[in-house]
């Protein structure tokens, strides 16, 4: 499981906080911390509440890069502050994220081009959220289609069916593990697929036990990367008992520890 660290994310109220403050040291031990508890990719969102994203996104990539070197994954739906993202970013990043609007496409995919970037696909358009796993193949595959157009082969997507709250949408769950499962058929090799998992949680008294439960439910559907926060340590064991029961990593006594 790739592992996508969501913290560094002005929607929590201390990122806003550090954001606000221009605290270099506290994004800094945050992004070391989350390393550290085994992100292999962070994810940077300025949070919705910035005027100047642009210039807050790439003083968050630079900040983050000159404490770790992982993968970071650039998370926002304006145009301006992705290209800063991309463009301050001293190594290549996942583009966080087109969707299938023919508008997005024709811009990330060019900029996941020239950057080398990988690119996460949301299966949703401007007619907003599909309801069904059908539809949001359907969309998958637009983006995959289009993708390869530019010379975007499969193993530079993720594909995103976008987990919703069980709160506001509990016939969604099913839905989206349908959808996981049928990605995997869209290409060969096919692409990789990611979610957001902390959205299935939102307002809801559980959270971290709904977080993991759905977790393995999606790992065993075929998911193969997760936005989510690695200092839950229950959740990591989670996906490390996941993985060998799913026979991706080998069995040994002592798993959880490896
Ligand atoms: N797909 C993709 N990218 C995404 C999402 C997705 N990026 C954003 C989001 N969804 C995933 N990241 C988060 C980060 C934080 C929370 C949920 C998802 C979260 N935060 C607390 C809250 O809002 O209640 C913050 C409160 C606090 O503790 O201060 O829940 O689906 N591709």
């Amino acid at each position: 499981m790739i592992v996508i660290s969501e913290r560094i994310n002005g929607l929590f109220r201390s990122v806003m906080k550090a954001i606000d403050n221009k605290d270099e040291k506290f994004i800094q031990d945050l992004a070391v911390n989350q390393v550290e508890a085994g992100a292999h990719i962070l994810d940077i969102n300025t949070g919705p509440g910035v005027d100047n994203a642009p210039e807050v996104m790439t003083w968050l990539v630079k900040t983050v890069q000159d404490a770790v070197d992982v993968q970071l994954s650039i998370d926002t739906p304006k145009m301006d502050a992705m290209e800063a993202g991309v463009s301050a970013s001293s190594s290549s990043v996942l583009i966080n994220s087109t969707t299938a609007e023919a508008k997005k496409m024709e811009t990330l995919f060019p900029m996941a081009v020239e950057h080398g970037s990988d690119i996460i696909c949301l299966t949703l358009d401007e007619k907003g959220i599909p309801n069904d796993a059908n539809s949001r193949c359907e969309l998958a595959m637009t983006m995959v289609a289009k993708a390869m157009e530019y010379g975007i082969g499969p193993e530079k997507l993720y594909l995103d069916p976008l987990a919703l709250p069980v709160g506001a949408a509990q016939d969604q769950g099913p839905k989206v593990l349908e959808a996981l499962g049928m990605f995997k058929a869209i290409s060969d090799p096919p692409p990789k697929t990611v979610v957001g998992l902390s959205n299935v949680s939102n307002n809801t008294k559980e959270r971290p036990l709904l977080n993991r439960t759905f977790l393995v439910m999606m790992m065993a559907s075929g998911l193969d990367a997760a936005i989510m926060d690695p200092s839950d340590t229950e959740l990591v064991a989670a996906v490390k008992a996941s993985e060998v029961l799913l026979n991706k990593k080998l069995y040994a006594d002592d798993f959880l520890r490896a």
